[in-house]
């Protein structure tokens, strides 16, 4: 008889816990499979459709849940849809905007998950928004205008064209489509750099102006600008510079670099009141000093005479008194030896 009840006991200790259990099972917590730890961030293209899925939030959860977005940053933008499907959540596009890299190149989404009781944060889903060639190039001038002299040489520099857009690696290429009379010139399609191509062709008379059309392409769109070459003469073929002076062009007028001692638009005038007055100021000092050798040796030298003179004058007029002292003192001694 001991035997069943103990039966019973254990069939009553197990019932006793799936009761006790099962509503701790129903209240397990939704929990995000994806995003996840190792799976958080994803990228679409810019331009995509508005109200497109671009990912899929995935969860587990005993229960019927409803997840929302919990943050997106930034938010400046018209907000990302959450939309339940079949399985899973789908992320869309905003409603009623299309999406601009270079306006946002990425967004930072967490979702919640909530079951009516308890909720969960998801880790941060990292949306990279992918480039496309889709902002046409920009010339960084709205014209250019340039000059060449008619003695130019094949290769002469002129001017640089330059034009940039927004998109990554925009790769621009540069072409003249128009206003090239005789092919005269040449556009680096790369760098941009406008040179001479042919210098035969310039004649300031018959052609002073050259207006170039010239194209910044991306490879899908293009945009365009003028370029304005004028033809000069060259001001420095009549050698205007004098004295050495180093003649350069400048439009249509010239400067001339001169040389030391000359100066004036053509290096005319020569500077001789500076050399002059130095050449004065260092003769004054030569005859200063020639001066002071003139009258200072013989000062020394009439004073040096003048010294040895009185010098022996003086050992003369000693050697007289000593001869009589030595006379007069003999005399004196031989009286004081008498007494
Ligand atoms: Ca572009
Ligand atoms: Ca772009």
């Amino acid at each position: 008889m001991g035997y069943p009840l103990c039966l019973m006991n254990i069939i009553r200790v197990i019932a006793s816990w799936v009761l006790i259990a099962s509503p701790l099972l129903s209240d397990v917590p939704p929990a995000f499979t994806q995003p996840s730890s190792r799976d958080q961030s994803t990228s679409c293209r810019e331009n995509i459709n508005e109200n497109t899925s671009i990912y899929e939030v995935k969860l587990v959860s005993s229960l019927e849940n409803n997840v929302t977005i919990q943050t997106q940053q930034p938010s400046s933008l018209h907000p990302f849809q959450l939309i339940k499907g079949s399985y899973n959540w789908n992320l869309l596009t905003p409603a009623f905007v299309k999406l601009d890299r270079e306006t946002t190149s990425q967004f930072i989404f967490v979702f919640n998950a909530t079951d009516g009781k308890q909720s969960e944060l998801s880790v941060g889903l990292t949306l990279d928004i992918l480039d496309e060639n889709d902002n046409t190039p920009q010339f960084t001038k709205s014209s250019y205008t340039g000059t060449i002299y008619n003695t130019g040489n094949a290769g002469d520099y002129i001017l640089t064209i330059q034009a940039d857009d927004k998109d990554l690696n925009p790769n621009i290429t540069y072409s003249i489509t128009g206003g090239d009379v005789g092919n005269t010139f040449s556009l680096d399609q790369y760098t941009g750099q406008l040179t001479l191509k042919t210098p035969g062709n310039l004649d300031p008379v018959t052609t002073p102006t050259y207006t170039l059309t010239v194209q910044a392409s991306d490879g899908n769109t293009f945009n365009t600008t003028t370029v304005t070459i004028n033809v000069v003469g060259d001001t420095c073929v009549s050698k205007p510079c004098t004295n050495g002076g180093t003649c350069t062009s400048a439009g249509i007028t010239f400067r001339c670099l001169c040389v030391s001692g000359t100066t004036g638009n053509t290096c005319s005038q020569i500077v001789a009141t500076t050399v002059s007055q130095n050449e004065t100021q260092e003769q004054e000092r030569k005859t200063d000093s020639l001066l002071a050798v003139y009258i200072v040796v013989p000062i020394l030298a009439l004073s040096g005479i003048v010294i040895a003179a009185i010098a022996i004058y003086k050992h003369k007029n000693d050697n007289t008194v000593d001869d009589d002292n030595v006379q007069n003192g003999q005399a004196t001694n031989v009286l004081t030896v008498d007494k």
